[in-house]
């Protein structure tokens, strides 16, 4: 049986977004995507048997080419689910749910602003991250003020989503909501910023609708974490941020 390989750890802020993704899109237990676990080498290497150097997410297709953006992933498995043009993909498709990418070329738009809006924000947050975070205080140079200085960025990319959040999952109506790929990628960004790093980027008062999206979204099962979900000495230190 043909089969798509995704290369990733569960807890990453990157892979993340295709594990919500594959719940929301109904595929979380696909047969014909096979999840493997890679483990962190003590230089931060990705390491699995099989898998193609490089970041993680990869998502390695049945002819061995490879797929290694998250972005680009996404796009893929709606690209298939949309228009399925081999068995396998017919499979895949049948089991997913509807189009996660809006139903009109203006709706489409308004995930990619999202989208780009919040990727800015999410490799501005791992630079703040690496530069002011105990966390990696002993593996790289550090330095408080350029930590400041992206995590303003990403604080301006947060007011900016706020308008795109209005009227959504709103009250009794956001069991219907549509979910998109934007929504998944900023929750997990959301997530994993207070989760682990425990920054709210939603505290801010003028943040209401993105506030909302995160109370509401953090209730859907794709969201849901374990107690144990961040590795205890990552939690530990990460939090703790440099003055
Ligand atoms: N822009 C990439 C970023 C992926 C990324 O940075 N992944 C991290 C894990 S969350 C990683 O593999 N880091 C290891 C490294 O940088 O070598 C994407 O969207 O997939």
């Amino acid at each position: 049986m043909a089969h798509l390989e995704l290369f990733l750890f569960t807890w990453g802020l990157y892979p993340r977004r295709i594990l919500i993704y594959l719940h929301e899109k109904g595929l979380f237990n696909s047969p014909h995507i096979k999840v493997t676990q890679v483990t962190i080498s003590a230089t931060a290497e990705m390491i699995a048997p099989g898998k193609p150097k490089g970041t993680v997410p990869i998502l390695v297709l049945p002819d061995g080419t490879f797929i290694k953006q998250s972005v680009a992933i996404l796009d893929y498995l709606e690209d298939i689910c949309d228009k399925p043009e081999e068995a396998w993909q017919q499979d895949i498709a049948s089991a997913a749910k509807t189009s996660m990418r809006g139903s009109n070329a203006r709706g489409r738009a308004t995930i990619r602003e999202i989208l780009a809006l919040v990727d800015e924000a999410t490799s501005m947050f791992g630079f703040a991250c690496h530069k002011g975070s105990k966390l990696f205080l002993e593996i790289e140079p550090t330095n408080s003020a350029a930590s400041s200085m992206a995590m303003g960025i990403v604080r301006r990319n947060m007011k900016l989503l706020e308008p795109y959040y209005e009227g959504r999952f709103e009250g009794d109506s956001s069991e219907a909501e549509k979910v998109t790929i934007a929504d998944c990628v900023f929750f997990s960004f959301l997530q994993f910023s207070r989760e682990l790093y425990g920054v709210d980027l939603v505290a801010d008062s003028e943040l209401r609708n993105l506030r909302r999206f995160y109370v509401t979204f953090k209730e859907r099962e794709s969201a849901k974490i374990p107690e144990d979900f961040y590795p205890l000495y990552i939690k530990e230190l990460a939090p703790i941020w440099l003055e």
